[in-house]
């Protein structure tokens, strides 16, 4: 197997938590959007698309999708379980992660890709036509408020981890949120002191550095 990567962008960060917590290793290779490495003929020939984390099979197959490249290795490596064991733990463990993806990583991927100069014509991820939009950075700005009240008051009001009592691939998502957060200058508000109790723990986990 083989993990398409970049080490500064944070989808690919999620795969690298989710295995950290496994100890599997993979080959890497290291690709820059940046630079536009994911958008060249050689990579393209493995994902249309151009997007990053991108794990290539033993027998060929390319996946890509953090969740599915995730559900890949929870299924050959199940321990420790990060996307549950029951139906209903597995179910409800999805909804999270759907939550902290769609709320919270959509936002301020919206901030990002719609400032960063080196994106200006590259407003879509991977293969893209479309330029930036800058107005779109207000409504980022707003879901990311609304994601960090919800993430404090509502999914670590009452429990330790996002998805209940256990550390899950819902935290991996939440923690590379709050970190990718940062890049575009939106911090977890000083008095949200359960995101801030959660955010500490996680972070000191050595898998945070992967
Ligand atoms: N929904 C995809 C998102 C993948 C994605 O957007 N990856 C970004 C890096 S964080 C990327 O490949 N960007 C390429 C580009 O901007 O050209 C997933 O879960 O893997």
């Amino acid at each position: 197997m083989k993990l398409y990567d970049c080490q500064i962008a944070p989808n690919p960060r999620r795969v690298r938590i989710f295995l950290a917590e496994k100890a599997v290793e993979i080959e890497r290779v290291e690709l820059n959007i940046a630079e536009g490495d994911n958008l060249k003929p050689d990579f393209l020939a493995i994902n249309p698309r151009g997007l990053l984390p991108t794990l290539v099979l033993d027998d060929g197959t390319a996946l890509d999708e953090v969740v599915a490249i995730s559900r890949y290795i929870e299924e050959t490596h199940p321990e420790p379980p990060l996307m549950g064991t029951s139906t209903r733990e597995r179910a409800f463990i999805e909804s999270r992660n759907r939550h902290m993806e769609i709320d919270g990583f959509m936002s301020v991927a919206e901030i990002f890709r719609n400032t960063h100069p080196s994106f200006r014509e590259r407003g879509l991820p991977g293969v893209s036509a479309v330029p930036a939009i800058p107005q779109l950075v207000e409504r980022g700005r707003a879901g990311i408020a609304r994601f960090f009240e919800r993430l404090n008051s509502y999914y670590l009001g009452q429990r330790p981890f996002v998805a209940g009592d256990q550390f899950s691939i819902a935290d991996i998502t939440a923690l590379s949120v709050v970190d990718f957060a940062k890049w575009v200058e939106e911090k977890v508000p000083s008095n949200h002191v359960n995101t801030l109790r959660w955010y500490e723990a996680v972070s000191q986990r050595p898998s945070a550095t992967a």
